[in-house]
């Protein structure tokens, strides 16, 4: 049966944890829609990515595991998009276990687990340190302004 599934996240320096997360999710239905946390979403929240909401929302949709890409702009949206999409599942990372089971009054709400090893913080703090000790090529350093402004 054709089901569509709905995820959202921030996916900030796009790595395989969130490829995992994104074909484990498709793995579930037939259509995979991605809410991406908007910039302005993000601040709201205090987190700055080194990726624009443009550059992440075209990253997406480069990915074979996803079909369509929205705005999230806030916390409180999930219960609209459900029905705009007409979703039958909710999938997010089990860092955020049992945060949406409220949602299963609309739609099944299925939690898949993280890959371990890798995030966004980690490749951040990883270039930082080793910037520091010079192990970085002259040309990164535009890359770290960005991203240690
Ligand atoms: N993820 C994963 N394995 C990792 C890192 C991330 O499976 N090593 C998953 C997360 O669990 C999440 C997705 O990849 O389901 C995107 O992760 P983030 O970009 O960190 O997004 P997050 O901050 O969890 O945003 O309203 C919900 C938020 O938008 C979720």
């Amino acid at each position: 049966m054709k089901k569509t599934i709905v995820t959202y996240g921030t996916f900030d320096l796009f790595h395989v944890g969130h490829v995992r997360l994104l074909q484990r999710a498709r793995s579930l239905g037939s259509r995979l829609i991605v809410g991406v946390s908007t910039d302005d979403f993000n601040s709201s929240k205090n987190k700055h990515a080194v990726n624009s909401y443009a550059e992440r929302r075209e990253i997406l949709l480069s990915c074979r595991f996803v079909d369509e890409v929205f705005a999230e702009e806030s916390w409180d949206q999930k219960r609209a998009d459900i029905l705009r999409f007409s979703a039958d599942i909710f999938a997010i990372g089990d860092d955020w276990t049992g945060k949406f089971d409220c949602l299963s009054d609309l739609c099944n709400v299925v939690y898949l687990s993280r890959t371990d090893g890798i995030s966004t913080t980690c490749i951040r703090n990883n270039i930082i340190v080793r910037h520091s000790r010079n192990e970085i090529p002259y040309n990164y350093l535009d890359y770290l302004d960005r991203i240690t402004a």
